[in-house]
């Protein structure tokens, strides 16, 4: 055990603690705390909001509809917040997890600005021993992870990041005062979700701006507009709907799932779907039909289409060539922008393709690739997240026997859990949208919500039945893993190299970590394990196996 850990000052005891106090972190304080739980959560933060308290990056918008992108746990809550537009920007968001934090009186069981350094089980106490950052310690009998699934940044290894002379930022990390673009040279690295949004409006600020470029994104337009009023009130009215809906869906929002293929259909036809879907914005062209990412040539028609449009909106045929992605759409993040590609039409901005000639060193001034050297006086690293593991494995969490989860999952290459909410070897111990849940490939606040409510749901049934740990079983876990990878490998998916997979950081084993059966149909079986007295799980009292099927 560190030393600082062994001198550490145990300060309190809690039924729950939780790492994290954005949407998971906060839903998991107010249901566990309202079925009489005494629970605390620490958020490294100085205020809630979790990935958009620290997402402050110019452009930084949701993928989801607002409309979706909240809770539903409350209707009171649902009908007394309303969105502004469609696709609501960081700040909005920040502002609804603020309300929900006040409505809900939640601040007073967050400690903020207190990073959890470690978890340890003590199988003695049947408890986990928690590790802050400021030199004390504190005990659960439930430890709760809602640390979100991108929220360790990436800042790639390039050699003389330190000898850069301007200020350079990584867009997980934003400043919260407004950083100046003005007169500046500005660079920028990385045109995932993140660089697409920052682009355009880095762009029309900043006198010059430099886009490094690996991997040519697909894109499609947002459209974002206000809502109007009348559109609000019957979403508000229609309340119990949404929500089945939302839970019932594939994604996490009431989007039909598609039943035609793309093949079936005439390519006039299908053309006419895709313009329809371009000219409505957002992820339309994603769900277009069943079989886009699952079979190579449907994919492509969807791949041509966007490609095509590139070529329309880019005046310089060499810079729209460059932009021109080559792997199966929708295989990394969809991505929808505004203003993306209209912004190389701009006299102040210039692409460099860095798969051609790769970013060899930052400069004093800049940077260097294999081709030349470029200079400005601001570096931006959109260059995404250690995704998924990332964030867990960054605190020394230990199970039973002292294994870390680090060593269980060797560092990655063997991630097993059962459902993405709990590990063999972790008593008592929770995930929220875990490795192989539907996570990220979901609409996440309704994720997290099943996943908040299954866990409290668990927690009461322990208290009612007097269970004094829950464990998942090894044979559960593999099985699970099992039936996630063989989903993910009936996809696309697996054959793009993506954050998806881990292949975005340099050394991590491959895996798809997501489960991709759909949120209606894993929630089904969540619930049907619940039912059967948590199937695959060990349910212990003090001394003995609880008997409770
Ligand atoms: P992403 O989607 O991981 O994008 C990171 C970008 O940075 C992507 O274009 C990468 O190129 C690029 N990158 C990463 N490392 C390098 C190096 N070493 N050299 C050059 N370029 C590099 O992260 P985002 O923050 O944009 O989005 C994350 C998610 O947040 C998003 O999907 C939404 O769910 C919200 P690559 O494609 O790997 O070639």
């Amino acid at each position: 055990m560190m030393e600082s850990m062994k001198q550490s000052n145990h300060v309190a005891n809690y039924d729950a603690v939780v790492v994290g106090a954005g949407f998971s972190g906060l839903y998991t304080l107010h249901r566990l705390r309202e079925a009489g739980f005494s629970t605390h959560v620490y958020e490294a933060g100085d205020g809630v909001g979790g990935t958009w308290y620290w997402n402050r990056y110019p452009g930084a918008r949701c993928d989801s509809e607002s409309i979706y992108y909240n809770y539903t746990f409350s209707e009171e809550l649902y009908k007394e917040w309303t969105w502004t537009s469609r696709y609501p920007e960081q700040p909005e968001i920040l502002r609804y997890l603020n309300f929900v934090a006040d409505k809900f009186e939640l601040r007073r069981d967050i400690q903020f600005k207190t990073r959890i350094n470690a978890a340890h089980y003590n199988e003695e106490t049947n408890r986990w021993q928690i590790y802050l950052n400021n030199g004390t310690s504190v005990s659960a009998k439930f430890f709760i992870t809602g640390v979100g699934c991108l929220s360790a940044a990436n800042i790639p290894n390039f050699k003389g990041v330190q000898n850069f002379k301007g200020d350079w930022y990584h867009t997980g990390h934003w400043p919260h005062e407004k950083v100046d673009f003005k007169g500046k040279r500005v660079g920028i690295i990385g045109t995932g979700s993140t660089g697409v949004q920052a682009i355009p409006v880095i762009a029309a600020e900043a006198e010059h701006l430099t886009v490094f470029q690996r991997t040519p994104q697909y894109c499609a337009p947002a459209r974002n507009h206000p809502y109007d009023p009348e559109y609000i009130r019957k979403t508000k009215e229609n309340f119990s709907e949404i929500k089945r809906q939302m839970r019932e869906s594939q994604g996490g929002q009431p989007v039909p799932i598609p039943t035609k293929s793309a093949l079936e259909v005439t390519p006039e036809e299908r053309e006419r779907v895709y313009e329809e879907a371009w000219e409505k914005g957002g992820l339309g062209l994603f769900s277009a039909y069943y079989d886009i990412t699952i079979n190579e040539a449907a994919n492509e028609t969807v791949a041509e289409f966007i490609r095509t449009k590139i070529c329309q909106i880019v005046e310089d045929p060499n810079v729209a060539e460059k932009l021109l992605p080559s792997y199966f759409y929708g295989t990394k993040r969809p991505i929808i922008d505004t203003n993306y590609y209209e912004t190389y039409n701009r006299d102040n901005v210039t692409l460099v393709d860095v798969k051609k000639a790769p970013i060899e060193e930052i400069t004093p001034n800049g940077l260097r690739t294999t081709d030349g050297e470029y200079e400005f006086d601001t570096l931006v690293f959109a260059t995404g997240y250690d995704g998924m593991t990332g964030p867990l494995l960054k605190m020394d969490i230990r199970g039973k026997d002292g294994v870390t989860l680090k060593e269980k999952w060797a560092g990655g290459a063997q991630t097993r859990t059962y459902l993405g909410i709990a590990n063999a070897g972790f008593p008592n111990m929770f995930m929220i949208t875990g490795p192989e849940s539907p996570s990220v490939l979901s609409n996440m606040p309704v994720s997290i919500e099943q996943h908040v409510e299954w866990i409290a749901d668990c927690i009461e049934y322990m208290q009612k039945h007097g269970v004094e740990t829950i464990e998942a079983n090894v044979d559960a876990e593999e099985a699970w893993s099992k039936h996630c990878r063989e989903v993910a490998e009936s996809t696309l998916f697996t054959k793009t190299d993506s954050w998806y997979t881990g292949a975005n950081i340099p050394g991590k084993p491959r895996g798809f970590l997501i489960y991709l059966g759909g949120v209606g149909v894993y929630r089904q079986k969540c619930d049907e394990i619940a039912a059967k007295g948590y199937e695959g799980f060990s349910l212990l009292s003090s001394s003995q196996t609880v008997d409770l099927a």
